[in-house]
């Protein structure tokens, strides 16, 4: 499925217009489809060469900046051929016609990824890294993904590789002494290594929840009875009048989502109708019943109360009900006086008409989700790298109860292979073909 031995072609740069287009050429023969482009010029490696580009037809079409780099020393391992051309849609189309002709096939979504992946020019977990970079809409988003792309988080996870294969290399050769119980390793050895191992398994995990928020993003829904003030806060955290705003109670029917971004988290922000047990018809009948399926699938609630009215039963019950959620609680109309004291339930006064209190309201969110600021230290963010770290995790429970009651090595030993084997799955040593598809499949084409 994975054919490495023949030339690929793409345009790299988004569709669309602009200053540069670049066609991207990987493969044995990607210098011979240079030259078919420009009537037979060789280019030195690592250098940019203006030049004359050919269409399908052999005219002319544009003036180019045409660079070659060798296998292995480009991006795919193999030989490079980059062409900033004019960024015209036509012109670059035409450059891949071309390139075709002289014997190039069209690259599959991520194929260029995916051939430094198999020519190991970079490992599993960075080639998905460069998809989140590519698709990343937050600067920490960003940053999570360039971890990952350095090496990071693979290095976090050869240093409990490093234990095991050590631990494993020493059992194996007490094998070969069979009376003599772990010969290599010390009484106790063994579960204390393995410990180790579950320990850094345990601090790579504990950054897993942050990394999947930043990586995946959240949602947070607005809640709160009629004319609470939700669609005017909804309108001022997303920056765009979305929600129509009245004083008619029930105005709000359907639900509205708008995607923003909080202290580098993106986040879903949902208005829902306003929640009360007299609905004047059926559709905001409706719209009450979306609105409270809304906050029961929402990472976190923010509970809207009108700062300038007196609490209803309404929103006593609002307050009740979501006591256990992970919420932020705000007197709204800030601006107007209030009605009640918003320090006993530890709501924010917040007004969308003079912004006040939005900014605590952002960062209040943000702490009653728990999720600390990024760190130095390189998170794992993928749902595949959990699950195979949880897997690994688990092999190694198994195999620390197995030393710790002095079971034979080759218990052991079948364990620690499984959670090694998980390692591998992670870094791509050993990863199935389904599963590289499912994760080149989501680039685009000419990445
Ligand atoms: N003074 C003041 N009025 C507000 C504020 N927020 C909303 N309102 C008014 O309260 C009414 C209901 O607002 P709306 O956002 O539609 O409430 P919703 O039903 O909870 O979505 C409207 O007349 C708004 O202009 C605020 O911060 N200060
Ligand atoms: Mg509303």
């Amino acid at each position: 499925m994975f054919s490495t031995d023949d030339t690929i072609v793409a345009i790299a740069t988004p569709p669309g217009r602009g200053g540069i287009g670049v066609v991207r050429i990987s493969g044995g023969s990607a210098a011979a489809v240079a030259a078919a482009l420009t009537s037979g010029r060789r280019f030195v490696p690592r250098h940019a060469t203006l030049a004359a580009i050919t269409g399908p037809d052999g005219a002319h079409i544009d003036q180019a900046v045409v660079t070659f780099f060798t296998a292995p020393h480009s991006y795919t391992g193999e030989d490079v051929v980059e062409v900033s051309a004019h960024g015209s849609p036509i012109v670059l189309r035409q450059i891949v016609a071309s390139a075709m002709t002289a014997g190039a096939r069209l690259a599959n979504p991520g194929e260029f990824t995916l051939r430094a992946y198999l020519n190991g020019r970079i490992d599993l977990v960075q080639a998905e890294a460069v998809g989140d970079l590519i698709d990343a809409v937050t600067p920490v988003q960003a940053r999570l993904a360039f971890d990952a792309l350095e090496g990071t988080l693979t290095s976090r996870i050869r240093v409990v590789d490093a234990v095991l294969m050590d631990l494993i290399a020493k059992l194996e050769a007490s094998l070969d002494f069979p009376d003599e119980g772990y010969h290599f390793v010390e009484h106790g050895g063994a579960a204390d290594a393995i410990d180790a191992a579950i320990h850094g398994i345990d601090a790579v995990l504990a950054d897993a929840r942050r990394g999947r928020l930043i990586r995946e993003g959240l949602t947070v829904a607005i809640v709160g009875r009629p004319n609470a003030g939700k669609s005017t806060l909804f309108n001022r955290l997303i920056g765009a009048e979305r929600a129509i705003v009245t004083e008619v109670a029930g105005t709000t029917r359907d639900l509205l989502t708008e995607r923003m971004d909080l202290e580098g988290i993106p986040v879903t922000v949902v208005d829902t109708a306003g929640l009360r047990t007299e609905a004047a018809d059926a559709i905001e009948e409706e719209g009450i019943t979306r609105a409270r399926s809304a906050a029961a699938i929402a990472d976190a609630l923010i509970v809207v109360l009108d700062g300038s009215e007196p609490l209803g039963p309404d929103d006593e019950a609002l307050i009740g009900s979501t006591a256990s959620r992970v919420r932020a609680v705000v007197a709204a109309k800030a601006d107007l006086s209030a009605a009640w004291e918003p320090e006993a339930l530890h709501a924010l006064r917040v007004s969308a008409l003079t912004d006040r209190g939005l900014d605590d309201l952002r960062r209040a969110i943000v702490k009653a989700l728990d999720i600390e600021p990024p760190r130095d230290e390189a998170a794992i963010s993928n749902a595949r790298h959990i699950e195979l770290m949880n897997r690994a995790r688990a092999a190694l429970m198994v195999a620390r109860d197995a030393a710790g009651t002095g079971a034979p090595e080759e218990f052991v030993l079948s364990d620690l292979h499984e959670a090694r084997g998980a390692f591998d799955e992670i870094v791509g040593t050993r990863t199935a073909e389904d599963v590289l598809q499912r994760i080149f499949e989501r680039f685009c084409v000419g990445k």
